[in-house]
């Protein structure tokens, strides 16, 4: 542990809110990133190289490569954001550096923007929304029968990852009015179940075929990439709407832009895509799809809770006791 009396060097790899990164500032020796230019896999081996303390984000890829160049001084990887699938655990794990995340304070914001994509897609929001804004467009006015969609109300919804996140959503959707179905890798406490009148499906597949909408709330990990594979992605009704708030990697995303295209799925909402910043080309010209540049967490008040929690995991540790949000391996 490095002495109490030296701050600790902490590279934090992009820009952060003002008031998170003027308290890093007294507490830390911060490196901020003024300009927020993401950084390299060079400028990331250097930063390893110098800090004691390296806060990165999900646009950064800290690999086995990275990590194993890490000077002596690197102790912790302070991640902003929930998602460790930037990280390498294991290798972070081998050299002894400690992982630590924010879990808990996007939840809500993220919930909402799921909901948010779970009205857009069948009321066709973004689709209507681009008519009237359109001068080429003249509208004619009211017709009875023109920009229809599909009734949310009394619709099931399935649920895939009912952790935080997916039962901030399942809340929200029972106001709705939505039938609520769930996958998850363990089947969630019975009060939680009854408070939310959910239904677990065991099996993904039996669960996909019967919905009319399906949110992807897990975490990607290994056992997750591909979950929605293009043998199950073809178990979905020709109705049915994908919302993806969670990782890109969940989804096989070629194969979800060729069945919206064909019409074998109605639509979808994208928050995350698998190879961000890229998006299928053939996602963003369609219609049927709402696509969000991964701004699920993306609220003023969410970003600087992110940014505190950031704080109290590095202070913690260099207190000498457990980082509150410490990320061990087998979680993932
Ligand atoms: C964050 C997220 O914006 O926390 C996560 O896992 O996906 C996002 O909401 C991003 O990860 C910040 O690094």
């Amino acid at each position: 542990m490095p002495q109490a009396t030296k701050k600790p060097v902490v590279i934090v790899t992009r820009k952060l809110p003002d008031v998170i990164e003027t308290r890093m500032r007294e507490l830390f020796d911060a490196r901020l990133n003024e300009d927020d230019h993401p950084m390299s896999q060079a400028d990331l081996v250097e930063a390893v190289r110098e800090g004691d303390v390296l806060v990165p984000t999900v646009t950064d890829r800290i690999d086995r490569a990275v990590i194993s160049q890490a000077g002596p001084n690197l102790r912790l990887i302070a991640n902003f954001g929930t998602g460790v699938d930037n990280i390498d655990l294991d290798t972070a794990r081998n050299r002894s550096i400690t992982v630590t995340n924010t879990p808990g304070v996007l939840t809500e914001d993220t919930a909402d923007m799921t909901m948010a994509l779970i009205l857009a897609v069948p009321r066709r929001l973004t689709e209507a929304t681009a008519y009237l804004k359109d001068p080429r467009n003249q509208w004619a006015g009211w017709s009875p029968t023109w920009m229809l969609g599909q009734r949310i109300f009394g619709k099931r919804l399935g649920i895939i990852g009912m952790g935080r996140i997916g039962q901030a959503v399942a809340r929200r959707a029972k106001a709705f009015g939505l039938q609520i179905h769930y996958h998850n890798r363990r089947r969630v406490a019975e009060d939680v179940e009854q408070e939310l009148e959910a239904t677990y499906w065991e099996s993904l597949d039996q669960m996909l075929a019967r919905m009319d909408i399906v949110s992807v709330n897990c975490p990607h990990t290994p056992a997750t990439y591909h979950l929605l594979s293009a043998r199950r992605l073809k178990l979905l009704k020709p109705t049915s709407f994908i919302v993806n708030t969670a990782r890109g990697e969940v989804i096989d995303e070629n194969e979800l832009a060729r069945l919206i295209n064909s019409e074998s799925i109605a639509g979808a909402g994208l928050d995350v895509f698998e190879h961000e910043p890229s998006i299928n080309p053939k996602l963003l010209v369609s219609e049927r799809v709402v696509a969000l540049p991964h701004m699920g967490s993306a609220t003023l008040e969410g970003r600087v809770d992110m940014g505190e929690k950031v704080i109290i995991n590095i202070k913690t540790f260099f207190d000498g006791h457990a980082p509150p949000d410490r990320v061990h391996p087998a979680m993932f």
